[in-house]
């Protein structure tokens, strides 16, 4: 799993503290006020109530200090300082312990629409305001207990379980489709069209469907998965995943949405 990444990670003091540059603090300030307004009316409720509690901030990159009180506080997590993209069985153990994966580099402005890795903006913004909400947290603590005991084989299952409601996951509301997914909610362009475009399609969550549906990292998704109610991810928590994994493993995948990646010019 380890793609080896053009970014440099820092390293915290004593204290936790990471000592970003201006220009660092800069980017986050820019990614988060452009982010802020599209989330409103858009992101869900359980979302919104956990930004508020998380507290971020518009005008650096928040402390991991800070954010580990009250993820403790509220649910029991952690954030974890990672270098980048970790493997499979690093990151299901962090998740088996209540811990968050924060990748510790922020991306350059080059990338700064859209990067395929998770930078600290993907995981804090993204990510971290949903770890306050017990039924987020309890599904995620699940999960990672479950791909901590899988196969190499079945892990792949499991990410694509993972792909379709913690990182691209849609929600029905009273008030229409709203998102709870970090994927979209760290990325501009996608908190828009996973609402509002005509192009992908949007199907109600069945835990086997997802574990059977292709994805690719690196376009904007063509089908999103829609939970009935946010609270179906404790539901989702206590289902039989494994064994819907081995059913999903003997009916095959369904076709991709997409055209294959086309080669990387090596
Ligand atoms: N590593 N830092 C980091 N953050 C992630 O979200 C992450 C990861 N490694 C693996 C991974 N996600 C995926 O395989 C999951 O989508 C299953
Ligand atoms: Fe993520």
């Amino acid at each position: 799993m380890g793609k080896t990444t053009q970014y440099k990670s820092r390293t915290s003091d004593e204290n936790g503290i990471i000592h970003w540059s201006d220009d660092e603090n800069q980017i986050w300030s820019e990614l988060y006020a452009r982010q802020i307004d599209l989330i409103q009316d858009r992101a869900c409720q359980q979302y919104l109530d956990g930004l508020e509690l998380v507290g971020l901030t518009n005008d650096r990159i928040p402390q991991l200090p800070d954010i580990n009180k009250v993820l403790m506080r509220e649910t029991g997590w952690q954030t974890a300082e990672v270098p980048a993209l970790i493997n499979f069985t690093e990151f299901f153990r962090l998740l088996a312990n209540k811990q968050f994966p924060v990748a510790t580099f922020i991306r350059t402005r080059e990338e700064f629409d859209y990067l395929q890795e998770p930078d600290i903006f993907h995981e804090v913004f993204g990510h971290c305001p949903l770890l306050t909400n017990p039924a987020f947290a309890h599904f995620t603590h699940t999960y990672g207990k479950l791909g901590l005991a899988a196969s190499k084989e079945d892990r792949v299952f499991l990410a694509r379980l993972y792909w379709f409601t913690v990182e691209f996951g849609l929600v029905k509301t009273a008030g229409g489709l709203r998102i709870y997914g970090g994927g979209i909610l760290s990325s501009p362009g996608e908190t828009v069209y996973s609402l509002e475009s005509d192009k992908p399609q949007r199907h109600p969550l069945t835990p086997l469907d997802a574990l059977r549906t292709p994805y690719r990292i690196d376009i904007m998704q063509p089908l999103y998965y829609i939970l009935e109610q946010f609270d179906d991810l404790f539901s989702l928590a206590e289902m039989d995943i494994m064994s819907l994994v081995a059913e999903a493993k003997r009916l095959g995948l369904y076709d991709p949405l997409f055209p294959p990646k086309e080669k990387q010019a090596s």
